[in-house]
């Protein structure tokens, strides 16, 4: 078999769910790790990879492949199928959850962690540096999203409402699981990958006690934590929660977000 670089960052929820997908499906890989603390992928030589300067880029057979879920099915199909379940309707369900997992869960995972991690981080690097750097980066909304995790205060409304999002998906999440033991089927699938990011994330942020209120997405998340794979995927960054995150302020933050109704972004799924 051909050889896999995994172009990726240790810290990054979309790295996370390829990590994990290799690990599940026993595929070897070369680790090409993009340091996004010093803005590797703004670099000319990765921009020549994912022009578009982000993360997880995967070569094969001489090809990159760019977005963590079609790159997973690419995996999938190099390992002959496992991860996908066996009927029409799971496999679906399988899909759906991967793309839930990038339209919406992703986007809601991004102020959060800009707010809460990345904020501290940029604050280290000098201001000319950063400058100079950011403005290297091809999408004017990442750019723009750095430039306010630099300059801008914290965004205590936006926390709280990814906060709310988290609490919908952790609902649609106990409604699928009321009918089966992993999101998609009975079988651990692509489902339960995709959203295994997103509790490694929640650990992250120090908000693991949303979970508390969804007693099977709770029990879920137990399942998957104990996984091999999870410690692999999570790698040599695995400190939870993250020493940058003040934790009292994310309590205070939940507290805030209990009671408020859901969010927009829920209407569609
Ligand atoms: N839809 C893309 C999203 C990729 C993405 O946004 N990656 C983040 C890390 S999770 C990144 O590269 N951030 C660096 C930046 O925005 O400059 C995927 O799923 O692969």
């Amino acid at each position: 078999m051909s050889e896999i670089e995994l172009f990726h960052e240790w810290g990054s929820v979309q790295s996370f769910k390829v990590r994990m997908c290799l690990a599940e499906l026993d595929l070897p890989w070369t680790s090409r790790r993009i340091d996004l603390s010093r803005f590797d992928n703004l670099t000319p030589a990765y921009l020549t990879v994912h022009p578009k300067g982000l993360v997880p880029a995967l070569r094969w057979n001489g090809e990159v492949f760019v977005e963590s879920s079609d790159i997973n099915e690419l995996l999938v199909d190099i390992a002959g199928g496992r991860l996908l379940p066996s009927s029409i309707e799971e496999r679906a369900r399988a899909r759906s959850w991967a793309r839930f997992e990038d339209e919406v869960v992703h986007p809601a995972i991004r102020p959060p962690t800009f707010n809460l991690i990345l904020k501290a981080r940029v604050a280290k690097i000098a201001p000319a540096a950063f400058a100079e750097m950011i403005s290297r980066h091809p999408l004017p909304a990442r750019r723009d999203a750095y430039l306010a995790a630099a300059h801008a205060p914290f965004d205590h409304a936006a926390v709280v409402t990814s906060i709310r999002t988290f609490r919908d998906v952790m609902a649609r999440m106990e409604r699928a699981l009321a009918e089966r033991h992993w999101l998609a089927a009975d079988s651990f699938s692509l489902a339960d990958v995709a959203m295994a990011a997103f509790v490694d994330r929640l650990d992250r942020l120090a908000m693991p006690a949303l979970l508390a209120a969804f007693p099977k997405t709770s029990d879920w998340a137990t399942r998957i934590r104990a996984l091999k794979s999870f410690a692999e995927a999570q790698g040599p960054d695995n400190a939870r929660p993250d020493p940058l995150v003040n934790t009292a302020a994310v309590a205070t933050l939940i507290a805030e977000a209990h009671g408020q109704a859901p969010t927009l972004e829920m209407e569609r799924f």
